[in-house]
């Protein structure tokens, strides 16, 4: 299992939070995501056998929200 934190930005309330989240948990080989509104501090923990932060990315991105390099 491995562990990843990216920076989002865009997140402002807790609806965003649920936004990102939920496009983010269906990804296949997630198991957990975390996430604190303050910092958009995005902490995932998958397999990185099944998917990888090109997909985070794209889900967090059509999903209207931007993540920092
Ligand atoms: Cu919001």
């Amino acid at each position: 299992m491995e562990t990843i934190t990216l920076t989002v930005k865009g997140m402002t309330c807790m609806g965003c939070v649920r936004s990102v989240k939920n496009v983010l948990e269906p990804i296949p080989g997630v198991s957990s995501v975390d996430i604190t509104l303050e910092n958009g501090q995005v902490t995932i923990n998958y397999d990185a056998a099944k998917s990888g932060v090109e997909e985070f990315r794209n889900a967090v991105n059509d999903a209207g929200y931007d993540v920092v390099d």
